[in-house]
């Protein structure tokens, strides 16, 4: 395959900032590397840049108007890189995924396939900008792109993503009104207990099910967060309980072996907390066990 890297060195999207070194952290752990000894053709088209903006004052909402700049450079990058191989975005804080993920459904929509995504993180990312506590946009991606109301000023989104489309694998820190919401919706929402009583390979096979079955692209959006902190601690958002090293290479040889991923994001990594690129390496990890590395070779999964 082609991967595509794309640096997205977002920033705006929570108050605490670092996660603009995430791209080139990717780089140092030698992401380049490891997919090209996979066999892969790789090619790093550098960093993304939002077009000038100007800044307004917001009660509520952090820097909104950056996060726009960034949603509209994104989902050009992302729909434009779609057409070539398969996109890896390089964060850069969640609220990157507001524009790659548009831009996969602008995609999808140009060649007439529907568009999944694949959401692991301990988050719901679920809110708009009304129902946010934080003000912090990285916490209303999946809120965007299934066009629910509230998000004046970022580019429109035409045909939502069906909420049947879509799961999320890892939650174990929903705010109040997320939760309502998702309960509420046919989002397919799997929390850590779920994962402890029943393995995460099952409700992870019946997702990619769905999206074989449908003919679907897939969007994987992999928050840093997913993982528990005791072996991914460079994020600014840490809740203990989250999957362990095991089960994220699970996830990821399993999509792989589905040969079903489309693109995928690699977010909220804050090179700034870590130790030495720790969480960066194991980041980097994941994504090789995604585009194929493995101990012994398995038969491909036929859906
Ligand atoms: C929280 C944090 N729900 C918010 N979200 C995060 O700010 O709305 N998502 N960290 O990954
Ligand atoms: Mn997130
Ligand atoms: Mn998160
Ligand atoms: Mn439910």
């Amino acid at each position: 395959q082609t991967c595509i890297l794309v640096g997205a060195p977002v920033d705006s999207g929570k108050r605490r900032r670092g996660c603009l070194m995430g791209p080139d952290a990717y780089r140092t752990a030698g992401l380049a590397d490891a997919l090209g000894d996979l066999g892969h053709t790789v090619e790093d088209r550098g960093n993304v840049r939002p077009a000038p903006f100007t800044p307004q004052a917001h009660a509520k909402i952090h820097a909104r108007e950056e996060t726009i700049a960034w949603t509209e450079a994104l989902a050009a990058a992302a729909e434009t890189s779609l057409r070539d191989g398969l996109p890896i975005f390089l964060g850069g804080d969640h609220s990157l995924s507001l524009g790659t993920v548009l831009g996969a459904m602008r995609h999808a929509d140009a060649i007439n396939r529907p568009l999944f995504v694949l959401w692991l993180d301990a988050h719901s990312d679920f809110h708009t900008p009304v129902t946010t506590d934080s003000g912090n946009l990285h916490g209303t991606p999946l809120g965007y792109v299934t066009g629910r109301s509230d998000f004046d000023g970022f580019p429109a989104v035409t045909r939502p993503l069906p909420q049947d489309n879509i799961a999320i694998i890892g939650l174990r820190s929903v705010d109040t009104a997320e939760r309502a919401a998702l309960q509420e919706s046919s989002i397919q929402h799997v929390d850590m207990r779920e994962i402890d009583e029943s393995g995460i390979a099952k409700p992870l096979t019946a997702f990619l099910e769905r999206v074989a079955a449908a003919n679907g692209m897939l969007h994987v959006s992999l928050d840093v967060d997913f993982l528990d902190p005791a072996v991914a601690p460079a994020v600014g958002t840490t809740v203990p309980g989250g999957a362990t090293i095991r089960e994220g290479h699970l996830v990821m040889e399993m999509l792989h072996d589905s040969g079903l991923m489309t693109s995928l994001d690699l977010v909220e990594l804050n090179p700034f907390l870590d130790e030495r690129g720790r969480t960066a390496r194991v980041m980097v990890d994941l994504a090789a066990s995604a585009l194929g590395r493995r101990v012994f070779d398995r038969p491909t999964r036929a859906y």
